[in-house]
């Protein structure tokens, strides 16, 4: 847009053309007063980060979590906990860790394997806190988490492992970042409406495990956005339902089918290249050249352990699935995120205010 209010301007011009934005930009407001809704779709793999984000925007826009909700995240948090522990315990012995401990260490990883999933009110024992935490502090119990790429685990949970003693404590009640660590898989469709910007949104979260895919089709039609949510620490991992399949690799395939879905033509997408954190702290010990699919990082001379090459590369790699054609070609927008920080879950969201609202602007005419 040209300098409207140039230095050729007579007082009157100048003061016209003033009110004129004004109007302009009253009527802009009332427009995102007057949109009927605004739809944002959440896709990505399983366990990329969507109902995490979907969370966010509860506490960002909502109200926050009840104390029901509260009482669910702790039944929720406690079967994360035993899950997580059981299944370091059986990888000491499916990877042959055994000779890593004593007996005493043996009898109790079977004790807690012997627990089963009703019996998950971890505040009713009152020793169980201590039990799990020196499970966790134990050294074969370690050499697995070191391992834990060649199994399932939820790596973000080490976080709870650390405060056993607090979320087994009999009054327990999580936190907000306990509640935005916990794990449950999303079967089917959840949608949540918040006035955001002054404008109505739905906010559409689905699951991302290939079992659930199929149902995203229903949702496709009339989204202003898209949010493809990828986690960028998961080059290492294989997935829950397909341990054979490299996450990465899988969430690249999904974007290029999201991507480049006629369907989503006039769609923006924002890609939120997730889990951050967790990828910092990978990157120092697991060269991304040295897993297989990603051996290409190495060969341009990118440095191993640097986190800004190794986000510059899987960046690279996702936009690389865009074969959009001009006149439809699709912009991406694509963010480094941390699902779990409320901050920049917030922040990187306004970003995205422009993207998400300029078709309902540009419908309207007030953009080009
Ligand atoms: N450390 C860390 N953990 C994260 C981040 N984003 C999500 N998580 C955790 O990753 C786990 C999986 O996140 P979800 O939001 O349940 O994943 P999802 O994409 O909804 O998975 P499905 O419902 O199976 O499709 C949860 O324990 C989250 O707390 C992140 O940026 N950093
Ligand atoms: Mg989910």
């Amino acid at each position: 847009m040209g300098n409207c209010c140039g230095p050729g301007m007579s007082p009157e011009e100048r003061e016209k053309e003033q009110r004129s934005r004004d109007i302009q930009k009253q009527a802009e407001r009332d427009y995102y007063k007057g949109q009927e809704e605004i739809k944002l779709l959440l896709l990505g793999a399983g366990e990329s980060g969507k109902s995490t984000v979907f969370k966010q925007m509860k506490i960002l826009y909502g109200a926050g979590f009840s104390a029901d909700d509260k009482a669910n995240f702790r039944t929720k948090i406690h079967q994360n906990v035993l899950t997580g522990i059981q299944a370091l315990c059986t990888a000491v012995m499916d990877l042959g860790l055994t000779g890593e401990t004593d007996d005493d260490a043996l009898e109790l990883m079977d004790e807690i394997l012997n627990i089963s999933e009703g019996q998950v009110d971890l505040s009713e024992d009152k020793d169980i806190g201590n039990k799990l935490s020196s499970l966790w502090r134990d050294p074969a119990i370690q050499a697995a988490w070191d391992r834990r790429s060649e199994f399932h685990i939820i790596e973000s949970h080490a976080a709870y492992f650390e405060k056993m003693d607090v979320i087994c404590a009999p009054n327990y009640e999580p936190s907000k970042d306990d509640i935005l660590a916990s794990r449950v898989r999303t079967t089917g469709v959840i949608q949540e409406e918040y006035m955001i910007w002054g404008s109505k949104f739905v906010i559409i979260d689905v699951g991302g495990q290939t079992s659930e895919r199929r149902k995203w089709v229903h949702h496709f039609d009339a989204c202003q956005a898209i949010l493809f949510v990828a986690a960028l620490s998961e080059y290492d991992q294989y997935l829950f339902e397909d341990n054979t399949k490299n996450r990465m690799v899988d969430a690249l395939e999904l974007f290029e089918k999201i991507c480049n879905e006629k369907l989503f033509k006039e769609t923006h997408m924002i890609l939120f290249l997730n889990k951050r954190d967790l990828f910092e702290q990978k990157i120092q010990h697991t060269a991304i050249s040295s897993v297989p699919f990603f051996e290409d990082y190495a060969a341009e001379g990118r440095p191993e352990n640097d986190k800004d090459a190794g986000m510059e590369y899987f960046k690279d790699k996702f936009m690389e699935q865009n074969k959009t054609k001009a006149p439809f070609r699709k912009d991406v927008f694509a963010h480094v995120t941390c699902a779990t920080d409320t901050n920049n879950v917030e922040h990187i969201f306004n970003a995205c205010k422009a993207i998400i609202l300029k078709d309902t602007l540009s419908a309207s005419g007030f953009m080009a």
